[in-house]
């Protein structure tokens, strides 16, 4: 492509963009905001999306997925069957057609898809079955930021599996596990696979995929020794300390004025706050419920959740406590409870001969409190939540949080969308079943900015070659110097005989503002056409490491497999 035609209006600075993949995507004149959220993609920007895409098609290819293009206008009836076209609030996109008739534009495809194949598709014999599409994706975000990161049209690949049964979804699940690990991979990014909470979406065993960068919104927790990874809801603890052996010493009631804090706790006694125990008070699913953390620990309700198979988890409310307690929060312990709960511990309390826990009346505390004597805990168990520092519970490596971007996100659905729609299939008795479903996403525009996110400097972006708007950078550093420019053709017209992708710098622009252009698009390879040309030298630029070495016109063709390869080190 020559520059001089070409649509890549570059910009030296832009206004409001903080996230560096927003600035430098606007900056190197690839995307241009339409309205909040809602982006164009210019030239450079649709050459890379077509790679990404590409590389998705040829992992989904190979593990039998079919590719489809499902309409973006659905009928509201079909998000009727599910409930979701009156759960989801604002964001999902309704519009009427001429006739009146109620639509929604897609955010996710689960109905559209269920609904063809309920139609066409009735055999067990027939299954697993798995489609999957790249198409644009409709959510209408209150507070769209970041630029492509959350916008409220943006392009997804969403896949979907149907199953005769759970180990044959069990198998397509772990078949697109690692064909994200091999797309993820391919695009250059540095990514974990985290395992998630199920969460609203129903079903069990979900992944995310999350590319590590500062711009990331969700915090994970990462093993420094391993690939271990996940969020901090599910992270496991793994006990360190072995049990303590009961104090001897008898529980004593000690005033504790004003001190309904742990760290005032641990101040008026002089104590280090991992000495103390915190006392929580939850509803679960509406029964009240005591958990005790160590004083510097914090306690995680998925857990707790999780534990007691609940659905709901929320705090306690005051009168509530003061029903099961008698005391004022602050001064809560499981001593003299006037109404009995289940009282549960985290299991590194296990490590404490004695509890100082609050006295269930306000400005008392108890020491000495041992379990089993003065009160009972129901049951140990992992209730808190993981902290740097931790061992990680794969291989007792040291764990640490990083921010996540997620790119990826992988559920076994089950039949939560067979059931309501009533989608099934004859198995092997002739006996009426519904589907039991995977599906399996990849935000395409996200992954775009995600890898400028990770491979950028600050004098603008660094493509991996897989994704690269083009593989080659020729640029004739003064247009109107006839052997510069006759060299620089040349080369460009020989590159691309050679089957590269070129693009070529033939601007009349000054050389200063043909380098910062160069180095902001980033392209992997350059090659520089300036006074020493009719010398019959050229330079040669990896825009990864800077590393330039000059050669003859003639041998450029030769060496650029060598420089892309070396952009991927
Ligand atoms: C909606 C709206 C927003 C949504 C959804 C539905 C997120 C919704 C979750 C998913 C689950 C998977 C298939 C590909 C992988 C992800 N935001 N989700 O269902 F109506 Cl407005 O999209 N879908």
């Amino acid at each position: 492509m020559r520059q001089k035609h070409a649509l890549i209006p570059t910009l030296r600075t832009v206004g409001e963009a903080e996230m560096m993949s927003h600035q430098l995507l606007l900056r190197a004149g690839m995307i241009r905001q339409l309205a909040a959220g809602i982006y164009s993609y210019l030239p450079l920007a649709q050459r890379s999306l077509r790679k990404i895409e590409q590389i998705v098609r040829e992992e989904m290819d190979g593990i039998e997925g079919q590719e489809v293009l499902l309409p973006a206008m659905n009928p509201a009836e079909l998000w009727e069957e599910t409930g979701r076209y009156q759960n989801y609030g604002p964001e999902l996109v309704k519009l009427q057609d001429r006739h009146g008739r109620a639509f929604v534009l897609g955010p996710t495809h689960e109905e559209t898809i269920t609904d063809l194949v309920r139609d066409e598709w009735s055999s067990y014999k027939k299954l697993p079955l798995t489609l999957y599409q790249i198409q644009t994706k409709f959510r209408d975000e209150r507070r769209p930021r970041s630029g492509l990161l959350r916008g409220r049209e943006f392009i997804m690949k969403d896949a979907y599996s149907f199953h005769a049964d759970r180990d044959s979804l069990d198998e397509t699940y772990d078949k697109m596990y690692q064909a994200y690990v091999n797309i993820f991979t391919r695009c250059g990014l540095d990514f974990r696979a985290v395992e998630a909470d199920a969460g609203a979406i129903g079903g069990k065993g979900t992944h995310e995929f999350m590319v590590l960068a500062d711009a990331g919104e969700d915090t994970i927790v990462i093993c420094k020794a391993c690939d271990y990874a996940a969020n901090v809801e599910m992270a496991e603890v793994v006990q360190q300390t072995a049990k303590a052996d009961p104090d001897e010493a008898q529980m004593q009631k000690v005033a504790t004025p004003g001190s309904a804090t742990i760290a005032d706790v641990a101040e008026f006694l002089q104590l280090p706050e991992s000495q103390t125990v915190k006392t929580m008070v939850f509803l679960v699913d509406g029964e009240p419920v005591m958990v005790l953390v160590q004083g510097d620990h914090e306690v995680n309700d998925v857990k707790v959740k999780n534990l007691l198979n609940a659905s709901v988890v929320e705090m306690a409310d005051e009168e509530t406590i003061q029903e099961f307690c008698g005391g004022p929060i602050g001064y809560l312990g499981p001593v003299g409870l006037k109404k009995k709960m289940k009282v549960l511990a985290d299991q590194a309390l296990l490590a404490h001969s004695s509890f100082i826990i609050g006295a269930n009346e306000r400005d008392y505390h108890y020491v000495n409190a041992v379990d089993g004597r003065d009160f009972q805990v129901d049951q140990y168990a992992d209730l808190r939540n993981i902290q740097e520092g931790d061992v990680c519970p794969r291989c007792g490596g040291e764990v640490g949080f990083a921010k996540g971007l997620e790119v990826g996100h992988i559920f076994k659905l089950g039949t939560r969308y067979s059931d309501s729609m009533k989608a099934t299939f004859l198995d092997q008795n002739g006996k009426t079943q519904p589907f039991i479903m995977g599906c399996y996403g990849i935000g395409i525009s996200r992954v775009l900015a995600a890898i400028v996110e990770q491979s950028h400097d600050e004098n603008g972006i660094i493509w991996p070659t897989s994704v690269a708007p083009f593989q080659v950078h020729v640029v004739a550093v003064n247009s109107k110097d006839e052997e510069q420019l006759r060299v620089a053709e040349n080369l460009y017209e020989q590159l691309r005989a050679s089957g590269y992708e070129v693009l070529f710098d033939d601007r009349a622009e000054r050389a200063g503002v043909k380098f910062k252009d160069a180095d902001l698009l980033g392209i992997p390879v350059r090659v520089v056409v300036g006074t020493k040309a009719k010398d019959g030298i050229v330079e040669l630029k990896i825009r990864r490491t800077g590393e330039a070495t000059e050669c003859a016109p003639e041998e450029v063709v030769g060496k650029v497999p060598e420089l892309l390869l070396q952009t991927d080190k």
